[in-house]
């Protein structure tokens, strides 16, 4: 109800020139006039004082409120349900899913600026969001990405790089060796060098994030344009909004690729801190690793097939039950090819999750793309049946924790349908979305003065000591 009324109170400001201000999920909106209010750094630079003393205050005030106990089972366990990390940009629900500074997916599409009337959203808008807990305007969003474009272009250095490599190299190890290459250029190492006071780091961190989320699209494309289309390279059209640049560098211009490719690079941004890559991207970055150093370690995380590697993995895999079966699979191929996989010792790839313990509402909203634009594809009726073949017999195991399908399942036949169908790339996509939520927490870390992440490991020794203790 409160968000309803939220958006109402949005379509109001909208149409007004006077400035305004409500809430919906704790998420300031605000319609404001002045030059600074279209540049982000100015609002950003507003708004961190106050976030700052907001830590001070939790420091000072409930610096030793217990938030639960640590248990063996968690530290054997990969952490999980272990509270260690500070993540402001976005909070994950088991049940419920993401929600960006307290937005669902669902939400955002009705409130985020789109390019088109009822379109997907503008992921430049969702970079906005996730910086400054406020909904931006479309002009604020519009401003975002021509500055973007001012920033996007990549030295010559970067390419050879890339080009060092064999071209049957993983599109993933080309995409990280040029995010490494772009790393010479970092204005926080400059800065930190030379000498800076700790208030100031945010602002090269600043810097770095942005011109990163820049260039990582004609890098990603270049990678992709090398690897499967003769390194035949198409120059930006800076006149496009950030994905569907992308996406026409990638060499795709139908319409409809241009909103999968900003849906896709919206929803993919961030998940919270916990994941293997937002949490290595944080880790390195506490070590005042500058952002191309923190974000191409988080690369390397998404690149394991657990993590962002998924996405690559589901989309083979359901070519390699059609190479099986043909493309008429019956339900009881698909239950025969699922158990095979299981017994050969590997996961069904886009199901099951971490934390999430529902359906995934970032497979949900692509799942509503394919019924709105491709319903007769035969891959999406293959992944539809795959919801119901998959989550009973993970189910049937006993050991899964959530057998429903995650962000993974559903990626790689929308981009299949549209021509991209090579599948190896695919993480690469996820990588360049990755980028915005990273970049926006790294910008965080440095302006509220996080600390070196340093957690106490111990041996099995330490910990069988530790309970034999606890038990006399
Ligand atoms: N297929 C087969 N087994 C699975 C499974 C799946 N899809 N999901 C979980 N399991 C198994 C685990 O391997 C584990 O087995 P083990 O005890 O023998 O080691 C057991 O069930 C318990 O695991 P869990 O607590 O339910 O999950 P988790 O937190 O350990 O792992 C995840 C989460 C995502 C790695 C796991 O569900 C998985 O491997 N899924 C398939 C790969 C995938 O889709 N990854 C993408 C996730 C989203 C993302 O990061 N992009």
């Amino acid at each position: 109800m409160a968000f309803f009324r939220g958006l109402t109170a949005v379509s109001r400001i909208r149409s007004r020139m006077a400035q305004e201000a409500t809430t919906l999920g704790g998420v300031r909106w605000l319609q404001m006039q002045s030059p600074s209010d279209l540049d982000l750094k100015s609002q950003l630079q507003e708004l961190i004082p106050e976030q700052q003393d907001r830590l001070k205050k939790l420091k000072s005030e409930h610096g030793k409120v217990q938030l639960g106990n640590i248990t063996v089972d968690m530290v054997l366990g990969g952490m999980r349900g272990m509270i260690g990390m500070l993540w402001e940009t976005s909070l994950l629900d088991p049940e419920e899913g993401i929600r960006f500074r307290g937005l669902s997916i669902p939400e955002c599409q009705k409130v985020l600026p789109t390019a088109i009337k009822g379109g997907e959203p503008l992921p430049e808008g969702l970079l906005w969001l996730l910086l400054t807990g406020k909904v931006p305007t479309k002009e604020q969003v519009d401003a975002l990405s021509k500055e973007l474009v001012t920033r996007s272009s990549v030295p010559g250095h970067v390419y050879k790089a890339i080009d060092a490599l064999p071209v049957t190299a993983h599109p993933m190890t080309q995409f990280t060796t040029g995010v490494m290459a772009l790393q010479v250029e970092s204005e926080f190492q400059k800065a930190y060098d030379k000498g800076m006071p700790k208030s100031k780091f945010w602002e090269p961190t600043y810097e770095d994030c942005l011109n990163l989320i820049a260039r990582l699209p004609p890098v990603a494309s270049y990678v992709y344009r090398r690897i499967f289309k003769d390194g035949k390279t198409i120059a930006a059209d800076n006149a496009l909004d950030y994905a569907a640049n992308f996406s026409h560098m990638l060499g795709f211009d139908d319409p409809k690729m241009l909103e999968l490719m900003r849906l896709y690079v919206t929803i993919h941004t961030d998940h919270e801190g916990g994941n293997v890559s937002a949490h290595t991207g944080h880790l390195v970055g506490s070590a005042l690793s500058d952002p191309y150093l923190s974000f191409a370690a988080a690369l390397n995380g998404l690149a394991g097939p657990l993590h962002g590697l998924a996405n690559q993995e589901v989309l083979l895999w359901i070519k390699s039950v059609i190479g099986e079966t043909g493309s008429d699979v019956t339900t009881d191929q698909l239950k025969e090819y699922v158990w095979k996989t299981l017994k050969s010792g590997k996961v069904v790839p886009g199901f099951g999750h971490g934390v999430l313990r529902k359906t995934d509402p970032r497979y949900t909203c692509q799942r509503e793309f394919a019924l709105k634009y491709l319903p007769e594809d035969p891959l999406f009726q293959l992944v539809s049946k795959l919801y119901e073949v998959v989550p009973p017999i993970l189910t049937e195991l006993g050991k899964v924790k959530n057998p429903w399908p995650n962000v993974d399942a559903h990626s790689g036949v929308l981009l299949n349908h549209f021509g991209l169908s090579e599948a190896r790339y695919y993480t690469v996509l996820f990588g360049v979305s990755r980028s915005i939520g990273i970049g926006s927490q790294l910008i965080w870390d440095r302006a509220l003065g996080l600390p070196l992440e340093r957690p106490k490991s111990v041996t099995m020794e330490w910990l069988e000591n530790h309970c034999k203790k606890a038990a006399a």
